[in-house]
């Protein structure tokens, strides 16, 4: 009972760390047809979609990698030591190219509506001007469970949300009508919260007592009409050069509600 009410309270995330890596760490899909969830990020450019997928992968292997992210591309996180190449975590990242402000440029929403259905596959170059045609060798035409979205992830750097244009939430507004239809769950992840408040940048555990932190949640909430328990500050892995465990802490709380939500959606699924 103690335990249960220490976990929610604020400095949750900090204290549990090890309870938190051990959850993604021993997850495993309950359905024999699903072999990974697909969790699809999206958002404005240089949001930190791509730092989102390293900091997982950070805080999940426990050392600091880097590598250039572009186009559509699943990521799959190596468990176990190198070498062994197919031992992976079930849960991967779709990495998308950043939606522009304005209402052309950027990845075209299409698209994302189409890899949300599983339609688009690795190696697909965004093209701001067209969407991803039936007739590309980067359309598939009959996805499986394995290519379909299970998690939608809005990634909105906090200093950005005063800054969000109509254009813009027009477009997310749309995205998400398309993900409620097809009932993906959909969270929203507010990064570089570093940057956008001193006392967060001088001590992460500070998140939860920002106000101004919280007022940009509630702003972003109020604007595409995500539900506040839907919405994670993090810290990515940005200039680091070791492993912190704040950071960590932070990442692997989100992505361990991330695959609740997941495990819940695919649960819920027909075959
Ligand atoms: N301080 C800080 N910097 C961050 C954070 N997240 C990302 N960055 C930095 O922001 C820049 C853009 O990050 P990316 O991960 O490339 O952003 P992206 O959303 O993938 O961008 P596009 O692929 O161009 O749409 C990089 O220089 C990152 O190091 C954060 O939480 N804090
Ligand atoms: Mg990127």
């Amino acid at each position: 009972m103690f335990a249960a009410i220490l976990a929610l309270t604020p400095s949750g995330p900090f204290r549990h760390k090890d309870r938190e890596l051990q959850y993604v760490r021993n997850y495993k899909p309950n359905r024999d047809d699903v072999q990974h969830l697909r969790i699809l990020l999206h958002g404005p450019v240089g949001a930190g979609k791509s730092s989102f997928i390293n900091s997982v992968n950070n805080a999940v292997r426990g050392r600091i990698t880097g590598k250039p992210l572009a186009g559509y591309k699943t990521y799959k996180i190596q468990k176990g030591q190198p070498g062994n190449a197919r031992d992976f975590y079930p849960f991967v990242f779709s990495d998308t190219m950043g939606l522009e402000m304005e209402k052309q440029g950027g990845v075209n929403p299409e698209d994302i509506k189409l890899a949300l259905k599983g339609h688009m596959k690795d190696g697909y170059t965004f093209n701001p001007a067209s969407k991803l045609s039936s007739d590309s060798q980067y359309y598939n035409a009959e996805p499986t469970q394995n290519d379909k979205v299970h998690v939608l992830v809005c990634v909105v750097p906090a200093d950005k949300v005063a800054l969000l244009t109509e254009d813009y939430v027009k477009k997310m507004k749309d995205i998400r009508a398309l993900a409620s239809e097809l009932e993906i769950p959909q969270v929203a992840i507010i990064t570089k919260i570093d940057l956008a408040c001193e006392e967060i940048q001088k001590d992460l555990k500070n998140v939860y007592k920002s106000k101004y932190l919280k007022e940009t949640m509630k702003n972003f909430s109020d604007l595409v009409g995500i539900p506040m328990n839907y919405i994670f500050p993090v810290k990515n892995y940005s200039e680091e050069i070791n492993i912190k465990n704040d950071v960590d802490s932070l990442i692997l709380s989100v992505l361990r509600r991330i695959i609740d939500f997941g495990e819940e959606f695919i649960n819920d699924m027909e075959t």
